[in-house]
């Protein structure tokens, strides 16, 4: 009830003005050839933001041809490391002296809270452009001891040019695992936003140009994935693909880039990630990180806790106290102070996981919290709190990208494994437990690419992140990242004496 009425109070105008809403190729802001728009909307009410150019093949060659020419005649890949870095640096600088905006820009086109964007991920993404910052001059060959009369050097050149299309739920944070080391490899980039969020992508590629990236380095374009998507995949001028997005865009981003020419790809991908409550647990504890596991971003994370496993001793006060926490949930206009959940990103996502929520209802699973919407405008959805899950049910299988928590029991580690791996999905799990055997055994056993115990959703740009299975190919951040982005290069050349 406390939520309703905060979703139904007039929305508060957002500290920004939308000053982007061109394509951004070759360093100048454009209209899309065709001089079409689309409307970007904002999720509180469905309202238009603004109207932004929209990207389709036509403007991707253009951005490429432009990327092309940055790579194979631009200073980029040519300048010294030391001024990437400096580049890179004065970016983070930047884009700190303009948080406010940045962060008021992601909440107003994404409805994610303005506590999260601004306190949360804009410093996130700082961070994460001055670590790749400082990776710039410190990407180093090696000799290779080769048997006979040859020196070998290995060297690790850029790629080339880089296509990346991102999602709509980390518009931000996603540009700078992208973005960031691809330009400290010396790479250059054509990105393609998700048509939901164009806004702060097209913001701060015009604050990286402020601090010195030459013209043509990083293009932007605005447009939607069968089109201006599609076309980036199977572009013959494009060198290496990186996409983050469901699995099912995924699998045909990979068709795309092998019919053209075998670019390699990364993905990261959806997931339907295991949060297992061992019966040690403190349970007031476990209560907590598993809701802000699974409710984190209107719970449209790739790696959501989504199936909450809770061992049978500890399962009824579980139930009872996630019931609790998110009746507590305050779902509101994520402009104001002590709203922990905005609307959903747009109808579409709003329905779907209404869907899932009528079919974990339909299905049998117990119905403890929530399951409707909150108000009548917009995308909100109550927190949704299902128990005695069964591992059949959809609800326990697909992913619903919403603030569904699905509450699953069990009674032993040997089985909890099991379930737990039943899946196609394999990009993180969380385990709670004060025992080290437990938290040893099961972080080896699970097939995920990032094992969170005692903690969840920790992203340090240092940490690597990926999927196993269907989750994705690759892993983005830390020293992981800079193998998408460099071509390996063997120089081999004689040489009179081995021994010298
Ligand atoms: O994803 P898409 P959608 C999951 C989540 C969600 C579902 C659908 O379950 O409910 O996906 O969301 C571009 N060629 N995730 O439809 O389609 C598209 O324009 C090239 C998980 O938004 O994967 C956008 O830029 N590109 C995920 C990007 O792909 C194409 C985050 C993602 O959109 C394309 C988002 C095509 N044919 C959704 N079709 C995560 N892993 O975090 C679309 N795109």
């Amino acid at each position: 009830p406390a939520s309703a009425a905060a979703a139904a109070e007039e929305p508060i105008q957002p500290a920004v003005e939308v000053k982007h809403t061109q394509l951004l190729i070759n360093g100048n802001f454009v209209d899309a050839a065709s001089g079409k728009t689309f409307p970007t909307l904002d999720p509180r009410t469905g309202e238009v933001i603004a109207r932004v150019a929209e990207g389709d093949s036509e403007d991707i060659d253009r951005a490429v041809a432009a990327a092309r020419r940055a790579f194979d005649e631009g200073p980029w890949p040519r300048m010294t490391a030391y001024e990437r870095c400096r580049v890179l640096l004065r970016f983070a600088d930047l884009i700190e002296r303009h948080a406010e905006e940045v962060a008021a820009l992601e909440t107003w086109d994404n409805g994610k809270t303005l506590a999260q964007a601004a306190g949360a991920e804009v410093p996130m993404v700082a961070r994460c452009v001055r670590y790749y910052a400082g990776w710039a001059d410190k990407i180093h060959g090696l000799v290779a001891p080769a048997d006979g009369a040859h020196h070998v050097q290995v060297l690790h050149e850029p790629v080339g040019v880089a296509g990346q299309i991102i999602p709509w739920n980390f518009p931000l944070l996603m540009f700078a695992w992208k973005v960031g080391p691809a330009l400290a490899c010396g790479n250059t980039v054509v990105l393609k936003t998700a048509e939901q969020t164009p806004l702060s992508a097209l913001y701060v590629a015009n604050l990286l140009h402020e601090a010195g990236l030459p013209e043509g380095v990083l293009n932007v374009v605005s447009g939607f994935g069968p089109t201006a998507g599609a076309a980036l995949c199977s572009h013959m001028g494009v060198d290496k693909l990186a996409f983050t997005g469901s699995t099912g865009t995924g699998q045909i981003v990979l068709e795309l880039a092998a019919r053209s020419n075998l670019k390699p790809v990364t993905l990261e991908l959806g997931g339907k990630s295991p949060f297992i409550v061992m019966d040690d647990a403190d349970v007031d504890q476990a209560v907590e990180l598993a809701h802000q596991a699974v409710f984190f971003n209107q719970g449209q994370c790739c790696c959501a806790g989504s199936r909450t496993f809770v061992h049978e001793r500890v399962y009824d006060e579980f139930v009872e106290k996630s019931k609790a926490r998110a009746l507590k949930r305050v779902v509101g206009d994520p402009f104001r102070d002590g709203v922990e959940q905005g609307p959903q990103i747009d109808g579409e996502q709003f329905n779907k996981i209404l869907r899932y929520v009528q079919s974990g209802v339909d299905s049998g699973a117990t119905l403890v919290a929530g399951g409707d919407r909150v108000g009548d405008r917009g995308f909100y959805i109550q927190p949704t709190v299902f128990a005695d899950a069964k591992d059949e049910m959809k609800i326990a299988r697909e992913e619903i990208f919403g603030p569904v928590q699905t509450i699953l029991k069990f009674s032993g580690v040997e089985e909890v494994i099991r379930r737990a791996n039943a899946t196609p999905y394999g990009l993180a799990a969380g385990v709670f437990t004060r025992s080290l055997d437990a938290a040893n055994t099961l972080s080896r056993a699970l097939r995920a690419g990032t094992v969170w115990v005692n903690c969840y959703d920790v992203f340090d740009a240092t940490i690597p992140f990926g999927g196993y299975k269907m989750s994705g190919v690759g892993r983005e951040k830390g020293i992981y990242a800079l193998r998408n982005y460099l071509q390996t290069k063997a120089v081999v050349t004689p040489i009179k004496n081995p021994a010298w």
